[in-house]
């Protein structure tokens, strides 16, 4: 008789309660959501908007950006 996955044991999500997803940085946002995953952002803020949150985009910091070109 194989009963090796028969009492496989559902692992307990309270921890998880609070944080209904993965969220690396702790800033709130969703990791599928936020545009800086590894950094804490809050905001979102994205002057460029080139999808990349300002908080971790180095290209960002030295682009050019639109009126002040
Ligand atoms: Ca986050
Ligand atoms: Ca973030
Ligand atoms: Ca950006």
């Amino acid at each position: 008789m194989d009963a090796s996955l028969v009492c496989e044991e559902t692992p307990s999500f309270s921890v998880f309660a609070v944080m209904m997803c993965d969220d690396a940085d702790g800033d709130g946002v969703c990791d599928v959501e936020d545009n800086c995953p590894g950094t804490a952002n809050g905001d979102q803020q994205d002057r460029d908007g080139g999808a990349i949150g300002s908080a971790c985009d180095d290209e960002e910091e030295t682009a050019c950006s639109g009126d002040d070109c």
